[in-house]
């Protein structure tokens, strides 16, 4: 069995001057390149929506599918990825997990593909991150988050640290990209 490093929404809206902007989610870029030089299996999920999406009766439109705002920060070493998990794809799908994507299923990907590890980065700790953090525990995968890799809304400072209390209660081991063993 095997690990896989999974990104979670890294996209240009999500990035300083998208849609619904992190402050710093470009910060991530970086480390999650170099994580993917670590890993055999490396996959990404994307939000994908409809303009016409019920989630923005929530959100301010964002990464609407075929846009700029949708697509991957130039940056990130999208030739390194084995595969792409589209969600939030229909107009009353909010996708925040990437165990909902519509295009392939996740769960039954990682057994395909013999990883039972999952280690999560991306955008946002608050939000996506952590409902997929809570599915893959859910599923039975052993679940890393990490945290240097992740970036949040950060509402407030209490919000983005919450987060990661929430998924370390849940059952996932949260740490740095420094201490990674595999
Ligand atoms: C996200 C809020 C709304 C996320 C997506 O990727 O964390 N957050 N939609």
């Amino acid at each position: 069995m095997s690990s896989a490093l999974l990104i979670v929404d890294v996209q240009n809206d999500f990035c300083p001057g998208g849609a619904l902007p992190t402050p710093q989610g470009d910060k991530v870029v970086p480390v999650i390149n170099k994580l993917m030089e670590k890993f055999t299996l490396v996959i990404a999920s994307r939000d994908w929506h409809p303009e016409n999406s019920n989630h923005f009766k929530i959100w301010s439109a964002h990464c609407v599918r075929e846009t700029y705002g949708a697509d991957f920060p130039g940056e990130l070493h999208t030739d390194k990825l084995d595969e792409i998990f589209m969600k939030g794809t229909g107009t009353m799908d909010d996708g925040y997990s990437a165990f909902e994507a519509t295009n392939k299923n996740l769960a039954e990907y990682l057994t395909e593909n013999r990883a039972d590890e999952l280690y999560v980065t991306g955008l946002t700790a608050e939000y996506c991150v952590k409902s997929t953090v809570l599915d893959a525990l859910k599923s039975g995968f052993k679940t890393y988050v990490i945290k240097d890799a992740v970036e949040g809304i950060r509402r407030s400072e209490d919000d983005f640290e919450k987060a990661f209390e929430d998924m370390k209660e849940a059952g996932a081991v949260v740490l740095s990209s420094d201490e990674l063993t595999i």
